[in-house]
């Protein structure tokens, strides 16, 4: 720890990116460090590297959160809930062209790409995380509103099986900075816009049982998204309704981006490892959540999928 802290007292430009679809951990993790090295280094530019932040999380970020144009090599990248550096999206060149490297993360299948690597696969979330490098008497109200927000949308509002008695302990010393945590979870987790819930109902509507009741999968195609005029967006939180479903193990979100191109979403109840069947695709994320992308026909992408989760069926 005491390298990261020297590598960011070194540096006077520091980047800080996340992962692409960025939820609400990541954008978390990019708001909370971005302040607390605003209030704890003066003088240090910090630019954050994400594609757009989600409408129910704006309220984490202010209108010139993103940096649009930048000039120069940065002294320090910090990554920042990103498994890998190619989901660091179109910040990836700039990770690459950056001085010094850092990668803070929770992923289980992170392979360590920077140069100091702080990541723990046990944790809740790579807010959690950053609370143990955190000083907690050097942050303000705003860090921990970041902080809060990113552990309750990793752990599903402190649900999930990833939630140990450590993250109860650190989300008891966040609501010490008197946060606002009843209109954090229902702003940012449970309210939907119309046409997120006509979209629910579309997804939920089209859903199948299949795998002798394993799996429930919905599929939901580019001219169906368009019809009811979702974004892209819209989709957060669908997987996790579908996987509730009491005769399933596991639950897939399939939705056409482009045409020809379908995000992956998969939830699992537990019993079922994720992680093969997303890495079979290209893709990663944990045991119980993972993701992908797959390309062709609706027909092709949902027999190969099928395949894939059938063969790590236990
Ligand atoms: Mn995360």
């Amino acid at each position: 720890m005491k390298n990261l802290k020297a590598m960011i007292e070194a540096a006077s430009t520091i980047a800080l990116g996340g992962h692409v679809r960025p939820d609400g951990d990541c954008i978390g993790a990019l708001t909370a460090v971005k302040e607390y090295i605003r209030i704890n280094y003066p003088g240090k530019i910090v630019d954050c590297f994400s594609e757009n932040v989600p409408a129910a999380l704006t309220f984490l970020t202010e209108p010139d959160f993103l940096c649009r144009k930048h000039t120069g090599n940065y002294g320090l990248f910090i990554a920042l809930d990103c498994a890998d550096s190619k989901r660091l999206g179109q910040a990836e060149s700039v990770f690459g062209a950056a001085a010094a490297r850092v990668c803070i993360d929770h992923h289980i299948s992170n392979p360590g790409y920077a140069q100091i690597n702080i990541i723990d696969g046990a944790i809740s979330s790579t807010c959690e995380l950053l609370c143990t490098l955190m000083d907690f008497s050097k942050m303000n109200q705003k860090t921990a509103i970041s902080l809060y927000t990113g552990i309750i949308h990793d752990t599903g509002v402190l649900q999930y099986s990833n939630t140990k008695p450590q993250t109860l302990k650190t989300v008891a010393a966040l609501l010490e900075f008197d946060i606002p945590f009843s209109d954090i979870i229902e702003k940012s987790f449970y309210s939907k816009t119309y046409v997120q819930n006509l979209l629910l109902g579309l997804s939920l509507s089209k859903s199948r049982l299949v795998l002798e009741n394993n799996c429930i999968i919905s599929m939901v195609s580019i001219e169906e998204q368009a019809a009811i005029g979702a974004a892209d967006e819209d989709f957060e939180g669908i997987v996790s309704q579908l996987r509730l479903t009491e005769e399933c193990q596991m639950a897939v979100l399939m939705h056409e981006s482009k045409a020809g191109e379908w995000r992956v979403s998969m939830r699992s109840k537990g019993k079922i490892d994720l992680i093969p069947i997303a890495a079979a695709n290209g893709g990663g994320g944990h045991r119980v959540a993972a993701g992908c992308t797959m390309y062709g026909t609706a027909a092709v992408v949902y027999e190969k999928l099928l395949k894939d989760i059938e063969e790590n069926l236990t």
